[in-house]
């Protein structure tokens, strides 16, 4: 992309509205503009990060065997008057009526609607485990939207939901998620740490939060230090092994985190003291199982090897795929801007022409921008008549993590610049060997 013609309205100014620093940021680098009270446009920046965070949890998801399917934002009341639940999420829910007078609302998560789906077509243990997922806009009236993204009342989760016949099943579906959660936010460049947390509206006593440490995070949370170490890496996972997927759920949630809801003084203290931690996270994803919950009010039963029918245990999972914009600059960031993680950059590498209108110059930056749209990478070269400063504090605020810097000067002696947004170290090079290097960064993302 040419910054000339790319949409990417920078503010100057820190916009007022703004408390906390991913908000300040995304509205700084022109990723989102708010259309009303929690409610936001998607500008091209932010929509292309939006993009990118959606495809890891697309492939990872998919990774462990679970189906993508799409489900309508609009809903009929009638399945939320089965479940109990139109009255249960009170004033939360967005209630609207067609010109029928009909109620319906918009989805604030869709337990019941997939529960219908399966009750009208699955009715054998057969076609059993089935686990399907979606990502889809959301609506939830929340009394005190803010922070941006972070908190909003229309956001974009990946919602899932496992059938299953027994709860041994259900509980390796469970713990499936577990896994696959790690993967997904591993990928993403961030530690997200599974703890133990209370299950809300959803239902179930077994739930897990996944919680990114940052100091605006609205959760309170208490964990043993030792969490922090523990990493998923590129270990080989087979989804449908139990023992396997048991093992990482093990060692993955076994030393103390717990959300203030669940939290335990007692257990808490037999913690060492010196790695007890009290700190604050952001809530970037959520797995339950509730069993047999919504298959009993929804009478979504099935039949078992022995001929009998019996409801279908059930979890469901969700991850925030827009908070994730929010929660990964909140822990990727300095005072000049945002470091994006290089498994989520909007741009894989910046391109800056520091004389613009200068024949060997701009012949340079267009064969380094040539190549690597050649190779598959998208650079953002800034092509501007600007002041070398200001290009730099640009590409600074909105975060891409490389950036070759090319010009007169260093070309006179075949050299160009390659800069990490994240260290600030620079390396002198040749512009092959520097787009050669921009190449093997991302060779394995
Ligand atoms: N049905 C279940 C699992 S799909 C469910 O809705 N779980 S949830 O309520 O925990 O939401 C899943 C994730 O969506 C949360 O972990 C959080 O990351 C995100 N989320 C929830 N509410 C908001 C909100 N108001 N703004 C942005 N993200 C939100």
């Amino acid at each position: 992309m040419r910054f000339s013609r790319y949409f990417l309205p920078v503010l100057k100014e820190n916009p007022s509205e703004a408390q906390i620093v991913s908000h300040r940021l995304m509205l700084r680098a022109g990723m989102i503009k708010q259309a009303s009270a929690g409610i936001y446009s998607w500008l091209p920046l932010g929509f292309k990060v939006l993009r990118k965070i959606e495809n890891i949890v697309h492939e990872e998801q998919q990774r462990a065997g679970h189906m993508p399917m799409l489900m309508p934002t609009i809903q009929s009341a009638d399945l939320w008057r089965e479940s109990g639940r139109y009255d249960a999420f009170g004033a939360e829910m967005l209630r609207i009526k067609d010109r029928h007078d009909r109620d319906m609302l918009f989805t604030p998560t869709a337990e019941e609607l997939i529960t219908d789906i399966f009750r009208t077509h699955v009715g054998s243990y057969k076609d059993l485990p089935l686990t399907v997922y979606q990502i889809q806009w959301k609506f939830r009236d929340e009394i005190r939207p803010r922070f941006g993204v972070m908190r909003g009342r229309e956001f974009y989760m990946k919602d899932g939901y496992n059938f299953d016949l027994n709860k041994a099943d259900a509980l390796h579906a469970y713990n499936r998620h577990l896994v696959s959660y790690l993967r997904t936010y591993e990928r993403m460049g961030l530690k997200a740490i599974p703890m133990r947390a209370d299950s809300g509206a959803m239902g179930g006593d077994n739930t897990h939060e996944f919680l990114v440490l940052a100091e605006t995070g609205e959760s309170e949370v208490f964990y043993d230090n030792s969490v922090i170490a523990l990493t998923f890496g590129d270990r080989e996972i087979d989804y449908d092994n139990v023992e396997q997927c048991a093992g990482v759920l093990d060692e993955f949630t076994n030393l103390y985190a717990r959300t203030d809801e669940t939290h335990d003084e007692a257990l808490f203290a037999a913690v060492p003291e010196e790695r007890r931690r009290v700190a604050r996270g952001i809530e970037v994803g959520q797995i339950f199982y509730f069993g047999t919950k919504y298959s009993e009010a929804l009478n979504a039963v099935v039949q078992g090897p022995d001929g009998k029918l019996s409801p279908v245990h059930m979890g469901s999972h969700g991850i925030g795929v827009s908070r994730l914009l929010g929660a990964i600059i909140e822990a990727n960031h300095d005072d000049k801007g945002i470091i994006w993680p290089e498994g989520v950059t909007p741009f894989h590498c910046g391109i800056i022409n520091l004389k613009q209108g200068d024949e060997e110059a701009d012949a340079a930056c267009d064969a380094i921008y040539n190549s690597m749209t050649a190779l598959g990478l998208e650079p953002l070269y800034d092509d501007r008549k600007e002041r070398a400063g200001g290009k730099f504090a640009t590409m600074d605020l909105i975060g891409i993590p490389w950036r070759i810097t090319i010009g007169p000067r260093g070309l006179k002696n075949g050299i160009v610049e390659l800069t990490s947004r994240r260290t600030g170290e620079s390396e002198e090079l040749s512009p092959e060997s520097a787009v050669q290097k921009v190449i093997s960064i991302y060779a394995n993302m």
